[in-house]
């Protein structure tokens, strides 16, 4: 067939048609929240191209290259025309990113630096005679670089520029992704594909994500990354891996992004040939320090050490009669002359000890605060047992003031549902930060105990567990992407609100459109709520089969630790069901301060939800709603069954805003939600029935299986660990 000029054209806008289609409705979600599509209101893209005609960035090193590299990329894509640098300050409608000591003095006079952390910057549109301009400013390279994710995602929420006036510094010092990472590229909790450090082609081979990821981590200000999980491996430490080390801190530094490693404690015996790891000897003394020595020597902004030591059979300072003082002042010896920090893990756990796990950690830390050097961090799990769905917080908040606490959070859902759950985290970690620990007084919130303003501010500190892996969209849930963004967010800033951080990360991850933005955002806002429901509801904890903790197993009782089995945290018998953590229990309550103890020891005072935490109480317990503590139970199963319900009706009415494929995603996923909440409401329902041998509350629907059939699924290949099988 010969085909006419106007047919060809045709089928030329055609194709082009069509490849724009399919590109639109193929983002895989690569690029994050770093979205940097066309401005679709007409007007305002009209705006603000008038008011950014050009674009002066001051010449400096490698972070001013990032800088300019970003804005192109991000104002190019925004306003969809070519970006004009200027080689010098025209004043008219330009964007100025300026180091705060090369303003001129008029300029100057306008931004006050006593503001500003070396982090910090400023954001203001100045018009006046002399200047019609948006200027960023700070006093460092870095804070330019913050200052500019921050300027465009301005654009990208569509805000308007006029009267313009930012000032930002972050409330946290250290604000890091520990990544559970093996040398082999398993990951442990992982469940985005494999670790993203190629160790094998490293360090020669530069991945482009590992210049994404550091874009991805500046843009929400997180200034730190352990590469390797703390069940470590001695092997990082050697010669081998640690030029593969050198090359991803060379990569992130143009970014502020630091590199921190797991040491493991017996190293000095694995890789050193040393007869001993005891903190106390000078062999093992000098070999610490010259390992150290040997690292900074290659990378001179080190951050420091990450330790996970005699927890969970990892070796310690205790295998050889010392304390956890002992190997972390050892530690922080080594790093003191090269400014580096040790960050000591509080997950500790005896096999020996048979209290109650919740008590361990503070009974083994708290009476040494005051000793520990001052580049030691203890860094402390949320909760007092494992990243729960709902834990208390933990009790060593606010109870060493004289050693910096330093948060940790679990980005990846070990214990919600893996990366398959939408489960909106942010919210978890904000009811934590806004805990109250009365340590102080009314208003001790845990993040002034993290940010450091409760006590002597030394040095602070948030660690969240990544949830990154190889997967195309890094996270495996495109919602998971929201859960590494606001981790980012409220590292910076412990007291922002999880509902600005949900709508921020909508609107620079999807759309501006009102319509997608609001429900959506309510979604994310009731899903945590929901997985508590459907999975520990009323305080209930640790109920996850063994090992991978993939679904529920609260019938598990066999494993070589009392705390490991789940029966040890739920306690249901024939009498009733929960934990005992009053003085009548374990009393892991004194842990808390009085005020504390007072109101979640009185069954009257103590909050619904961790009425099963604190108490263990009768079958036919008197709920506040009047209902029996069995049906409340059922009642609260159903409703997080139902509410994942909810999330699935809400998202298909999104299909007009979303891309095809991110839409059919979350739906799949969702999907396997709703299946997985219903198995867990059956499976711990039908379970603590043989116990409790009442009916099902009304509300609840028939289970649809027996429990012989939950008690017989078994999933040797569940991700996150490495398999094993009989
Ligand atoms: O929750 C447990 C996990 C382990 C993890 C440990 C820890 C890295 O099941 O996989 O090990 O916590 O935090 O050290």
């Amino acid at each position: 067939m010969k085909l006419t000029k106007k047919t060809r054209a045709a089928y030329l806008v055609g194709l082009l048609l069509l490849l724009f289609n399919m590109s639109f409705s193929m983002d895989n979600g690569y690029n994050l929240w770093l979205n940097y599509s066309k401005i679709d209101d007409a007007s305002l893209l009209e705006t603000y191209r008038n008011q950014l005609q050009t674009v002066f960035v001051t010449d400096g090193g490698a972070t001013m290259d990032v800088i300019k590299r970003e804005l192109d990329r991000g104002l190019g894509g925004l306003l969809q025309q070519e970006v004009r640098f200027e080689p010098n300050p025209t004043f008219q409608n330009q964007l100025i990113v300026s180091r705060y000591a090369e303003l001129g003095e008029d300029l100057r006079t306008l931004v006050d630096p006593a503001d500003l952390t070396s982090e910090g910057y400023f954001i203001r549109t100045i018009e006046n005679k002399k200047h019609r301009m948006v200027l960023i400013t700070a006093q460092t390279d870095i804070g330019l670089l913050y200052g500019t994710f921050h300027f465009l995602r301005i654009l990208q929420m569509h805000q308007a520029l006029d009267g313009l006036q930012v000032m930002e510094s972050p409330k946290v010092d250290i604000r890091m992704l520990n990544h559970w990472d093996n040398l082999d590229r398993t990951v442990e909790r992982g469940y985005a594909g494999f670790s993203i450090w190629n160790w094998h082609t490293l360090p020669d081979y530069i991945d482009q994500r590992y210049i994404d990821y550091a874009r991805a981590n500046a843009s929400i200000g997180i200034n730190g990354t352990a590469l390797t999980n703390v069940n470590a491996n001695g092997l990082v430490l050697t010669p081998h891996y640690l030029e593969k080390v050198k090359a991803l801190a060379d990569v992130f530094r143009p970014y502020g992004l630091k590199v921190y490693l797991t040491a493991r404690f017996s190293a000095p015996i694995e890789i050193g040939g040393l007869k001993t790891a005891d903190p106390l000897d000078a062999d093992v003394i000098q070999w610490w320090k010259d390992k150290t020595k040997e690292i900074y020597d290659l990378i001179p902004d080190f951050g420091g050490f990450l330790v996970k030591a005699n927890s969970e059979g990892q070796p310690g300072p205790q295998n050889y009669g010392r304390t956890h003082l002992d190997g972390a002042n050892l530690l922080a010896d080594a790093l003191k002359p090269h400014e580096g920090v040790v960050i000591w893990r509080a997950f500790v756990y005896s096999e020996h000890d048979d209290t109650d796990r919740a008590k361990q950690a503070y009974s083994e830390f708290v009476p040494d605060d005051g000793k520990y050097r001052d580049n030691v961090l203890i860094q402390v799990k949320n909760g007092p047992i494992d990243f729960q769905p709902r834990e208390p917080f933990h009790p060593m908040f606010g109870a060493m003031p004289k050693t910096p606490l330093m948060m940790e959070f679990q980005i990846t859902k070990e214990y919600l549902g893996f990366a398959t759950h939408l489960v909106y985290l942010p919210k978890l970690f904000e009811e934590v930060l806004r805990s109250d620990t009365y340590q102080k007084g009314k208003g001790s919130t845990v993040a002034k105990v993290v940010d450091g303003s409760l006590n002597h501010k030394k040095v602070t500190g948030m660690a969240g567990v990544a949830n990154i892996g190889t997967d195309a969209n890094w996270t495996g849930h495109p919602f998971g992407q929201a859960d590494w963004y606001g981790f980012g967010r409220l590292a910076w800033d412990p007291y922002l609100d999880s509902g600005t951080i949900a709508e921020e990360w909508l609107r620079c991850t999807f759309t501006n459109n009102e319509n997608f933005v609001g429900p959506v955002k309510k979604m994310m806002l009731e899903s945590r709520e929901a997985v508590v429901n459907y999975m520990n509801p009323l305080g209930l904890h640790h109920m996850f089969d063994t090992g991978h903790h993939y679904g529920p197993g609260p019938w598990v009782d066999n494993l070589s630790r009392p705390e490991w089995n789940p029966v040890y945290y739920h306690k249901a018998d024939d009498e009733g069901i929960g934990f005992d953590r009053t003085k009548t229990g374990s009393d892991a309550l004194s842990q808390y301060a009085p005020e504390l103890g007072e109101k979640f020891g009185n069954l009257e005072t103590c909050p619904e939800e961790y009425l099963l935490w604190f108490h263990h109480l009768p079958w036919d317990y008197q709920l506040k709603n009047g209902r029996t503590l069995w049906d409340g139970l059922g009642i609260k199963y159903q409703q997080g069954v139902d509410q994942v319900g909810d999330m699935i009706k809400t998202w298909e009415d999104m299909k007009p805003f979303v891309d095809e494929y991110r839409h059919n995603q979350v739906s799949m996923l969702l999907g396997i939600q709703l299946k997985e909440a219903k198995w867990w409401r059956d499976a711990c329902m039908l379970y603590f029935q043989t116990y409790s041998k009442m009916d099902f509350p009304k509300e609840m629907e028939k289970p649809e299986n027996t429990l012989e059939h939950y008690k017989s699924l078994q999933f040797p290949f569940a991700p996150g660990i490495r398999p094993t099988w009989n």
